[in-house]
């Protein structure tokens, strides 16, 4: 990298990290961003000049509540809930709602700020956000997460709207808790409006939305791999996580003929050398999302599995990776071992799973790198898909909607061949992710003057 570019990025960095102190993940994830942008921008002096990077990095604005409930002892509980309305430009606010334990602002900037690009990729007018509380809905009853949920919507509901800004699921947050919210604010408003997306089916959610994210990131791997000549069929796969991503990447890993070798959850990972089949992850289906179970009851089912506790499945060899838990689950020494293993390509299903050395491990192994914003935008689009058919007041098909999501994602791949294809014909996902999206992004801003 020319020093000139290098001198930029500290510069710049140095600013963000003196206007927010101590928010590493945001850091973590700006950079990322920028260390692809800066040789872009200072090209274009558009850009540079309209100072549209620090503006970018500065959400619109960051509502920050408190949310108190009762729990089924009598005892008041107090969480704190956020949302990050990142950026408008090319159409209403929207990204997801995380319930966990480590939710802080950080985090939730960090996904913002992710969203913003994720959006603009899937070609769709959705500007981005994210919004969450430091609630921990495990071990919590129905009736309890049912509380929460009431208490925060009353309060999220003065900030959103199908026109201003429309949540969604994320970490902890599915369609349990979506029915929950979105009951509460038809209930305030006296309207029924697609103000929350990944809604159940009998109240306006899309088919297909449950399983985008994870078939997304099975179509963008496709995509990947087709770019070498390669395809799915008879490639083994390892996949983290056990929760709405995982499961149905692995669903759509199964049906495309891919040997998936683990799940996992924060106790640890299971390794079925059999291979998880379609019967088996039905059982997953029902251990994960009726009974709220832990993966690790997997091998008293299947005893020819082995459950690694307080491990991540990164040491099974394997040809495909999905990191499909949270962010930072893998790091410099995990990529070294699944590149050592004869790793072919990653596609990350989760929010930035991969830590920086990681993705420097990859780039330069010269592997088909898939970065989150661009290979788990899946789920986003469909929720924008679901956006459409509420204001239709129209179902859409399954096979339309599924039809429509591998367009979409056929597209996003598109956009980063075309922005990260390098001299030698390798293609940098991640510099053409951010690119791509970056252009929509602020252009619109440009338009828009100086706001
Ligand atoms: P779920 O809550 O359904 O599942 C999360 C899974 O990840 C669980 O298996 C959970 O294990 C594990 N996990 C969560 N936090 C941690 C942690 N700190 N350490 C170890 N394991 C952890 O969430 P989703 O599947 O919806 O989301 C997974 C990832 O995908 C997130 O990064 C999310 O931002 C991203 N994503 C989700 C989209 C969606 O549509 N849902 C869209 C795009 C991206 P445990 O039960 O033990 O906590
Ligand atoms: O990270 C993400 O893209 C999501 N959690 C989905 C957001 C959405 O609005 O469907």
């Amino acid at each position: 990298m020319e020093q000139v570019v290098k001198d930029e990025i500290d510069r710049f960095m140095r600013g963000l990290i003196r206007r927010n102190p101590g928010q590493r993940e945001f850091h973590q994830a700006v950079r990322e961003v920028i260390e692809s942008l800066m040789p872009f921008v200072l090209e274009h002096r558009k850009y540079y000049d309209a100072h549209i990077l620090e503006r970018l990095t500065e959400p619109d604005r960051v509502i920050i509540f408190r949310v108190c409930w009762e729990d089924d002892h009598g005892n008041i509980r107090t969480n704190r809930a956020w949302r990050v309305q990142f950026n408008n430009a090319i159409g209403p606010y929207k990204g997801g709602m995380r319930f966990h334990p480590t939710v802080t602002l950080s985090v939730l900037k960090f996904l913002g700020f992710e969203q913003c690009f994720k959006n603009a990729l899937t070609g769709l007018p959705m500007g981005g956000a994210k919004g969450g509380a430091n609630f921990n809905p495990k071990g919590k009853s129905d009736r309890e997460v049912m509380r929460f949920c009431q208490s925060l919507m009353i309060e999220l509901s003065r900030h959103i709207g199908e026109d201003t800004d429309i949540p969604a699921g994320d970490i902890g947050v599915g369609e349990r808790e979506i029915g929950y919210m979105f009951g509460q604010y038809r209930r305030m408003e006296n309207r029924f409006t697609g103000v929350l997306t990944g809604k159940g089916l009998a109240f306006g959610g899309s088919l297909v939305r449950k399983e985008a994210t994870g078939y997304g990131a099975v179509y963008f791997m496709q995509n990947m791999l087709a770019s070498r000549g390669e395809g799915l069929e008879g490639k083994t796969a390892v996949v983290s996580g056990a929760g709405n991503v995982a499961i149905y990447c692995t669903e759509k890993l199964i049906a495309s003929g891919v040997k998936v070798l683990t799940l996992s959850d924060s106790d640890g990972f299971i390794f079925d050398p059999d291979g998880i089949d379609e019967e088996k992850l039905e059982w997953v289906k029902e251990l994960k999302e009726v009974r709220r179970g832990r993966i690790r009851e997997y091998v008293e089912k299947f005893p020819r599995a082995e459950f690694h506790a307080k491990k991540r499945p990164w040491s099974v060899p394997c040809d495909l990776a999905f990191p499909c838990a949270t962010q930072n689950e893998l790091d410099g020494a995990d990529a070294q071992t699944l590149v050592a293993n004869g790793l072919k390509a990653l596609a990350e299903g989760a929010n930035m799973p991969c830590r920086p050395e990681a993705i420097g491990e990859f780039r330069q192994a010269r592997m088909l790198f898939g970065p989150g914003k661009a290979a788990n935008a899946g789920g986003v689009a469909v929720s924008g898909l679901e956006q459409s058919q509420n204001s239709l007041r129209i179902a859409w098909s399954r096979d339309e909607v599924d039809s429509r999501l591998r367009h979409i994602m056929r597209g996003i791949h598109d956009t980063c061949v075309k922005w990260g294809r390098e001299k030698d014909g390798h293609v940098d996902y991640e510099k053409g992710a951010n690119i791509g999206g970056f252009i929509k992004v602020a252009d619109a801003m440009l338009a828009y003057g100086v706001v």
